[in-house]
Protein backbone atom coordinates (compact mmCIF):
# COMPACT_ATOMS: atom_id res chain seq x y z
CA UNK A 1 0.00 0.00 0.00
CA UNK A 2 1.16 3.82 -0.75
CA UNK A 3 1.60 6.05 2.09
CA UNK A 4 -1.07 7.44 3.29
CA UNK A 5 -1.69 11.26 1.77
CA UNK A 6 -2.32 14.33 4.74
CA UNK A 7 -5.51 15.21 3.70
CA UNK A 8 -6.94 18.98 5.63
CA UNK A 9 -10.51 20.06 5.40
CA UNK A 10 -11.75 23.80 6.59
CA UNK A 11 -15.33 24.19 8.00
CA UNK A 12 -14.95 20.09 8.32
CA UNK A 13 -17.98 20.36 10.48
CA UNK A 14 -20.42 22.19 7.75
CA UNK A 15 -23.04 20.72 5.95
CA UNK A 16 -20.67 19.97 2.53
CA UNK A 17 -17.36 18.25 5.22
CA UNK A 18 -20.65 16.08 6.44
CA UNK A 19 -20.41 15.04 2.70
CA UNK A 20 -17.24 15.22 1.45
CA UNK A 21 -15.61 13.48 4.37
CA UNK A 22 -17.04 10.09 3.77
CA UNK A 23 -16.54 10.41 -0.29
CA UNK A 24 -12.38 11.31 0.57
CA UNK A 25 -12.63 8.12 3.31
CA UNK A 26 -14.26 6.16 0.84
CA UNK A 27 -11.33 6.40 -1.68
CA UNK A 28 -13.59 8.35 -4.44
CA UNK A 29 -10.87 11.10 -4.22
CA UNK A 30 -7.18 9.78 -4.36
CA UNK A 31 -8.11 6.25 -5.29
CA UNK A 32 -9.29 2.66 -4.10
CA UNK A 33 -5.93 1.59 -2.73
CA UNK A 34 -4.52 5.13 -1.19
CA UNK A 35 -4.68 5.70 2.47
CA UNK A 36 -5.07 9.22 4.02
CA UNK A 37 -4.77 10.75 7.30
CA UNK A 38 -8.00 13.33 7.35
CA UNK A 39 -6.41 17.10 9.13
CA UNK A 40 -9.81 18.79 10.25
CA UNK A 41 -10.09 22.22 11.02
CA UNK A 42 -12.99 24.42 12.59
CA UNK A 43 -13.75 27.45 13.95
CA UNK A 44 -13.37 27.55 17.85
CA UNK A 45 -16.56 27.41 18.76
CA UNK A 46 -17.47 24.90 16.45
CA UNK A 47 -14.94 22.27 17.79
CA UNK A 48 -17.06 20.45 20.10
CA UNK A 49 -19.69 19.61 16.41
CA UNK A 50 -16.66 18.52 14.95
CA UNK A 51 -15.69 15.77 17.84
CA UNK A 52 -19.48 14.34 16.70
CA UNK A 53 -18.21 14.31 13.25
CA UNK A 54 -15.14 12.29 13.95
CA UNK A 55 -16.83 10.05 16.35
CA UNK A 56 -18.86 9.32 13.60
CA UNK A 57 -16.38 9.06 10.74
CA UNK A 58 -14.38 6.71 13.69
CA UNK A 59 -17.86 4.23 13.43
CA UNK A 60 -17.89 4.18 9.85
CA UNK A 61 -14.49 2.09 10.35
CA UNK A 62 -13.07 3.17 6.70
CA UNK A 63 -10.03 0.80 6.11
CA UNK A 64 -8.17 3.77 4.22
CA UNK A 65 -8.20 6.06 6.75
CA UNK A 66 -4.98 5.84 9.06
CA UNK A 67 -5.66 9.18 11.44
CA UNK A 68 -8.06 11.48 12.42
CA UNK A 69 -6.77 15.19 13.83
CA UNK A 70 -9.11 17.91 14.81
CA UNK A 71 -7.72 21.58 15.43
CA UNK A 72 -8.65 24.99 15.09
CA UNK A 73 -5.11 26.31 13.97
CA UNK A 74 -4.64 26.70 10.21
CA UNK A 75 -0.96 26.21 10.60
CA UNK A 76 -1.40 22.83 12.05
CA UNK A 77 -3.90 21.48 9.87
CA UNK A 78 -2.21 22.45 7.13
CA UNK A 79 1.54 21.33 8.17
CA UNK A 80 2.71 18.87 5.05
CA UNK A 81 -0.53 18.22 3.76
CA UNK A 82 -0.61 16.63 0.10
CA UNK A 83 -4.67 18.00 -0.33
CA UNK A 84 -6.32 20.93 0.75
CA UNK A 85 -9.96 21.46 0.83
CA UNK A 86 -10.79 25.24 1.63
CA UNK A 87 -14.20 24.59 2.25
CA UNK A 88 -15.32 26.61 5.52
CA UNK A 89 -16.71 30.32 5.38
CA UNK A 90 -19.99 31.43 5.61
CA UNK A 91 -22.47 30.81 3.09
CA UNK A 92 -24.25 33.66 1.58
CA UNK A 93 -27.54 34.48 3.72
CA UNK A 94 -30.81 36.36 2.56
CA UNK A 95 -29.71 40.03 1.96
CA UNK A 96 -26.00 38.94 1.43
CA UNK A 97 -25.12 40.89 -1.89
CA UNK A 98 -21.85 38.99 -3.35
CA UNK A 99 -19.35 42.25 -2.16
CA UNK A 100 -21.04 41.81 1.70
CA UNK A 101 -19.94 38.03 0.76
CA UNK A 102 -16.07 38.47 -0.37
CA UNK A 103 -15.88 41.08 2.94
CA UNK A 104 -17.38 38.54 4.96
CA UNK A 105 -15.40 35.85 3.73
CA UNK A 106 -11.95 37.85 2.08
CA UNK A 107 -9.91 37.97 5.57
CA UNK A 108 -9.91 34.09 6.35
CA UNK A 109 -8.19 33.21 3.24
CA UNK A 110 -5.70 35.65 4.64
CA UNK A 111 -4.37 33.68 7.74
CA UNK A 112 -5.74 30.18 5.70
CA UNK A 113 -3.21 31.15 2.75
CA UNK A 114 0.03 32.32 5.42
CA UNK A 115 -0.68 28.67 7.11
CA UNK A 116 -1.12 26.90 3.40
CA UNK A 117 2.96 27.95 3.37
CA UNK A 118 3.43 24.72 6.02
CA UNK A 119 1.95 22.53 3.48
CA UNK A 120 3.89 20.37 0.82
CA UNK A 121 5.00 22.54 -2.13
CA UNK A 122 3.27 20.69 -4.46
CA UNK A 123 -0.03 20.61 -1.88
CA UNK A 124 -3.04 20.31 -4.34
CA UNK A 125 -5.92 23.20 -2.90
CA UNK A 126 -9.56 23.24 -4.19
CA UNK A 127 -11.41 26.13 -2.83
CA UNK A 128 -15.20 25.41 -2.41
CA UNK A 129 -16.17 28.25 0.22
CA UNK A 130 -17.98 31.14 -1.90
CA UNK A 131 -16.80 33.34 -3.47
CA UNK A 132 -14.42 30.78 -4.66
CA UNK A 133 -12.08 32.08 -6.99
CA UNK A 134 -11.31 35.05 -5.20
CA UNK A 135 -10.89 33.25 -2.17
CA UNK A 136 -8.55 31.52 -3.94
CA UNK A 137 -6.48 34.71 -5.37
CA UNK A 138 -6.08 35.69 -1.95
CA UNK A 139 -5.11 32.16 -0.30
CA UNK A 140 -3.06 32.05 -3.08
CA UNK A 141 -1.76 35.59 -2.78
CA UNK A 142 -0.45 34.90 1.31
CA UNK A 143 0.80 31.30 0.47
CA UNK A 144 3.93 32.70 -1.41
CA UNK A 145 6.25 30.04 -0.94
CA UNK A 146 3.59 27.48 -3.29
CA UNK A 147 3.41 27.85 -6.59
CA UNK A 148 0.31 29.13 -8.54
CA UNK A 149 -0.49 26.05 -10.07
CA UNK A 150 -1.40 24.68 -6.69
CA UNK A 151 -4.35 27.25 -6.02
CA UNK A 152 -7.59 26.32 -7.91
CA UNK A 153 -11.23 27.13 -7.41
CA UNK A 154 -14.20 24.59 -7.67
CA UNK A 155 -16.68 25.56 -10.99
CA UNK A 156 -16.83 21.45 -11.45
CA UNK A 157 -20.65 22.11 -9.83
CA UNK A 158 -21.36 24.24 -12.38
CA UNK A 159 -20.23 21.93 -14.70
CA UNK A 160 -22.23 18.74 -13.05
CA UNK A 161 -25.33 20.83 -13.50
CA UNK A 162 -24.49 21.24 -17.33
CA UNK A 163 -24.16 17.70 -17.84
CA UNK A 164 -27.32 16.83 -15.64
CA UNK A 165 -29.79 19.24 -17.66
CA UNK A 166 -27.85 18.30 -20.83
CA UNK A 167 -28.40 14.58 -19.83
CA UNK A 168 -32.11 15.39 -18.89
CA UNK A 169 -32.96 17.19 -22.15
CA UNK A 170 -31.15 14.48 -24.64
CA UNK A 171 -32.69 11.74 -22.87
CA UNK A 172 -29.23 9.93 -21.90
CA UNK A 173 -26.86 9.44 -18.98
CA UNK A 174 -24.39 12.22 -18.23
CA UNK A 175 -21.73 9.76 -18.49
CA UNK A 176 -22.63 9.55 -22.48
CA UNK A 177 -21.60 13.54 -22.55
CA UNK A 178 -18.59 14.91 -22.99
CA UNK A 179 -16.69 18.11 -23.22
CA UNK A 180 -19.02 20.60 -21.68
CA UNK A 181 -16.77 23.13 -19.51
CA UNK A 182 -17.31 26.63 -17.78
CA UNK A 183 -15.73 29.41 -18.39
CA UNK A 184 -15.61 32.51 -15.68
CA UNK A 185 -16.47 33.06 -11.94
CA UNK A 186 -18.17 30.53 -9.32
CA UNK A 187 -21.54 33.10 -10.04
CA UNK A 188 -24.22 33.43 -12.33
CA UNK A 189 -22.46 35.11 -14.85
CA UNK A 190 -20.29 31.81 -15.77
CA UNK A 191 -20.77 30.42 -18.58
CA UNK A 192 -21.45 26.84 -19.77
CA UNK A 193 -20.05 26.18 -23.31
CA UNK A 194 -20.92 23.32 -25.28
CA UNK A 195 -19.37 24.39 -28.45
CA UNK A 196 -16.95 21.15 -28.62
CA UNK A 197 -19.02 18.59 -26.28
CA UNK A 198 -20.61 15.79 -27.74
CA UNK A 199 -23.41 13.18 -26.92
CA UNK A 200 -22.51 9.54 -27.80
CA UNK A 201 -20.02 11.10 -30.08
CA UNK A 202 -22.12 13.78 -31.80
CA UNK A 203 -21.74 17.06 -31.77
CA UNK A 204 -24.22 18.91 -29.10
CA UNK A 205 -24.45 21.90 -30.90
CA UNK A 206 -26.14 19.40 -33.76
CA UNK A 207 -29.03 18.62 -31.65
CA UNK A 208 -29.70 21.77 -29.54
CA UNK A 209 -29.82 25.25 -31.04
CA UNK A 210 -28.80 28.52 -29.66
CA UNK A 211 -31.88 29.61 -28.52
CA UNK A 212 -31.94 26.75 -25.48
CA UNK A 213 -27.96 26.61 -25.27
CA UNK A 214 -28.08 30.34 -24.42
CA UNK A 215 -31.29 30.38 -23.32
CA UNK A 216 -33.03 28.20 -20.93
CA UNK A 217 -29.85 25.64 -20.90
CA UNK A 218 -27.62 28.83 -19.66
CA UNK A 219 -30.48 30.41 -17.12
CA UNK A 220 -31.08 26.97 -15.42
CA UNK A 221 -27.14 26.53 -15.00
CA UNK A 222 -26.62 29.81 -13.66
CA UNK A 223 -29.22 29.69 -11.01
CA UNK A 224 -29.36 26.42 -9.59
CA UNK A 225 -27.77 27.27 -6.75
CA UNK A 226 -30.68 29.44 -5.44
CA UNK A 227 -33.04 27.36 -7.23
CA UNK A 228 -32.17 24.36 -4.42
CA UNK A 229 -31.79 26.94 -1.32
CA UNK A 230 -35.66 27.77 -2.12
CA UNK A 231 -36.87 24.25 -2.57
CA UNK A 232 -34.83 22.96 0.14
CA UNK A 233 -34.20 25.12 2.30
CA UNK A 234 -29.97 25.04 2.16
CA UNK A 235 -27.76 25.43 0.09
CA UNK A 236 -25.82 22.41 -2.07
CA UNK A 237 -24.19 19.96 -0.05
CA UNK A 238 -23.86 16.40 -1.49
CA UNK A 239 -23.55 17.80 -5.03
CA UNK A 240 -21.07 20.15 -3.63
CA UNK A 241 -19.07 17.99 -1.73
CA UNK A 242 -19.26 15.53 -5.03
CA UNK A 243 -18.06 18.29 -7.58
CA UNK A 244 -15.35 18.58 -4.86
CA UNK A 245 -14.39 15.00 -4.84
CA UNK A 246 -14.79 14.75 -8.86
CA UNK A 247 -12.29 17.89 -9.17
CA UNK A 248 -9.35 16.51 -7.16
CA UNK A 249 -10.22 13.10 -8.37
CA UNK A 250 -9.56 14.39 -11.66
CA UNK A 251 -6.52 16.26 -10.65
CA UNK A 252 -4.63 13.55 -9.08
CA UNK A 253 -5.37 10.79 -10.89
CA UNK A 254 -5.78 12.23 -14.89
CA UNK A 255 -8.70 13.07 -16.96
CA UNK A 256 -7.67 10.38 -20.16
CA UNK A 257 -7.75 13.51 -22.53
CA UNK A 258 -11.18 14.56 -21.12
CA UNK A 259 -11.86 17.99 -20.97
CA UNK A 260 -13.29 19.10 -17.49
CA UNK A 261 -13.52 22.92 -15.66
CA UNK A 262 -11.11 24.25 -13.24
CA UNK A 263 -10.67 27.54 -11.84
CA UNK A 264 -6.80 28.37 -12.04
CA UNK A 265 -4.52 31.49 -12.05
CA UNK A 266 -4.36 32.58 -15.27
CA UNK A 267 -1.22 33.58 -17.74
CA UNK A 268 -2.82 35.47 -20.14
CA UNK A 269 -4.53 32.53 -21.80
CA UNK A 270 -7.42 33.18 -24.05
CA UNK A 271 -7.20 37.37 -22.81
CA UNK A 272 -7.70 36.64 -19.25
CA UNK A 273 -5.49 38.91 -17.34
CA UNK A 274 -2.80 37.14 -15.78
CA UNK A 275 -3.29 36.33 -12.17
CA UNK A 276 -7.60 36.63 -12.10
CA UNK A 277 -8.87 32.94 -10.70
CA UNK A 278 -10.64 32.18 -13.31
CA UNK A 279 -12.33 28.73 -15.12
CA UNK A 280 -10.97 27.21 -17.93
CA UNK A 281 -11.42 24.30 -19.57
CA UNK A 282 -8.29 21.85 -18.91
CA UNK A 283 -6.53 17.95 -19.06
CA UNK A 284 -4.94 16.72 -15.85
CA UNK A 285 -2.47 14.31 -16.49
CA UNK A 286 0.28 13.02 -13.64
CA UNK A 287 -1.50 15.06 -11.03
CA UNK A 288 -0.73 18.72 -13.45
CA UNK A 289 -3.77 20.41 -14.97
CA UNK A 290 -2.62 22.13 -18.39
CA UNK A 291 -5.23 24.65 -20.22
CA UNK A 292 -6.58 23.55 -23.56
CA UNK A 293 -5.77 26.13 -25.51
CA UNK A 294 -6.61 27.03 -29.15
CA UNK A 295 -10.09 26.63 -28.85
CA UNK A 296 -12.20 28.29 -31.70
CA UNK A 297 -14.23 31.33 -29.23
CA UNK A 298 -17.16 32.48 -31.10
CA UNK A 299 -18.24 36.30 -30.69
CA UNK A 300 -20.67 35.16 -27.60
CA UNK A 301 -18.29 33.48 -25.85
CA UNK A 302 -16.50 35.99 -26.02
CA UNK A 303 -18.25 38.36 -24.70
CA UNK A 304 -18.96 35.88 -21.75
CA UNK A 305 -15.18 35.57 -21.22
CA UNK A 306 -15.37 39.28 -21.20
CA UNK A 307 -18.51 39.34 -18.63
CA UNK A 308 -16.40 37.34 -15.94
CA UNK A 309 -13.21 39.54 -16.47
CA UNK A 310 -15.01 42.33 -15.56
CA UNK A 311 -16.90 40.77 -12.62
CA UNK A 312 -13.26 39.02 -11.29
CA UNK A 313 -12.46 42.36 -11.49
CA UNK A 314 -14.75 43.98 -9.94
CA UNK A 315 -14.28 41.29 -7.10
CA UNK A 316 -10.48 41.54 -6.69
CA UNK A 317 -10.75 45.39 -6.46
CA UNK A 318 -13.35 45.00 -3.58
CA UNK A 319 -10.54 42.86 -1.62
CA UNK A 320 -7.40 45.32 -2.41
CA UNK A 321 -7.31 46.01 1.18
CA UNK A 322 -6.90 42.44 2.13
CA UNK A 323 -4.62 41.79 -0.78
CA UNK A 324 -2.53 44.70 0.94
P1 LIG B 1 -21.85 25.59 6.53
O1 LIG B 1 -22.20 26.90 7.12
O2 LIG B 1 -22.73 24.42 6.75
O3 LIG B 1 -20.39 25.16 7.00
C1 LIG B 1 -19.32 26.04 6.96
C2 LIG B 1 -18.39 25.63 8.07
O4 LIG B 1 -17.23 26.43 7.96
C3 LIG B 1 -18.98 25.85 9.47
O5 LIG B 1 -18.89 24.64 10.22
C4 LIG B 1 -18.12 26.95 10.05
O6 LIG B 1 -17.92 26.81 11.45
C5 LIG B 1 -16.82 26.74 9.27
N1 LIG B 1 -15.97 27.94 9.22
C6 LIG B 1 -16.32 29.23 9.14
N2 LIG B 1 -15.23 30.01 9.17
C7 LIG B 1 -14.16 29.17 9.24
C8 LIG B 1 -12.76 29.38 9.32
N3 LIG B 1 -12.24 30.61 9.35
N4 LIG B 1 -11.97 28.29 9.40
C9 LIG B 1 -12.47 27.04 9.40
N5 LIG B 1 -13.79 26.80 9.35
C10 LIG B 1 -14.62 27.85 9.27
O7 LIG B 1 -21.63 25.87 4.94
P2 LIG B 1 -21.53 24.80 3.76
O8 LIG B 1 -22.89 24.54 3.23
O9 LIG B 1 -20.68 23.66 4.18
O10 LIG B 1 -20.78 25.70 2.66
C11 LIG B 1 -19.43 26.09 2.81
C12 LIG B 1 -19.02 27.07 1.73
O11 LIG B 1 -19.15 26.49 0.43
C13 LIG B 1 -19.86 28.36 1.68
O12 LIG B 1 -18.99 29.46 1.51
C14 LIG B 1 -20.70 28.17 0.45
O13 LIG B 1 -21.12 29.39 -0.12
C15 LIG B 1 -19.73 27.44 -0.45
N6 LIG B 1 -20.29 26.73 -1.61
C16 LIG B 1 -19.55 26.70 -2.74
C17 LIG B 1 -19.98 26.07 -3.89
C18 LIG B 1 -19.15 26.05 -5.13
O14 LIG B 1 -19.63 25.51 -6.14
N7 LIG B 1 -17.93 26.60 -5.17
C19 LIG B 1 -21.30 25.40 -3.93
C20 LIG B 1 -21.84 25.07 -2.58
C21 LIG B 1 -21.61 26.12 -1.52
O15 LIG B 1 -22.57 27.13 -1.69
Amino acid sequence: MNAPLRVAVTGAAGNIGYSLLWRIASGNAFGADQPVILSLLEITPALSKLEGVVMELMDSAFPLVKGIEMTDDPEKAFADCDAIFLVGSRPRSAGMDRADLVAANGPIFVGQGKAINKAKKSVKVITVGNPCNTNCLIANHYANEIPDTQFTAMTRLDQNRAYGQLAGKLGVAASDIENVFIWGNHADTMYPDCSIATVNGEKITDKLGEDYLHGDFMKTVATRGGAIIKARGASSAASAASAAIDHMRDWHLGTNGRIVSMGIVSKGEYGVPAGLVYSMPVTCENGEWKVVEGLEISEFCQGKIQQNIEALEGEKAAVADILG
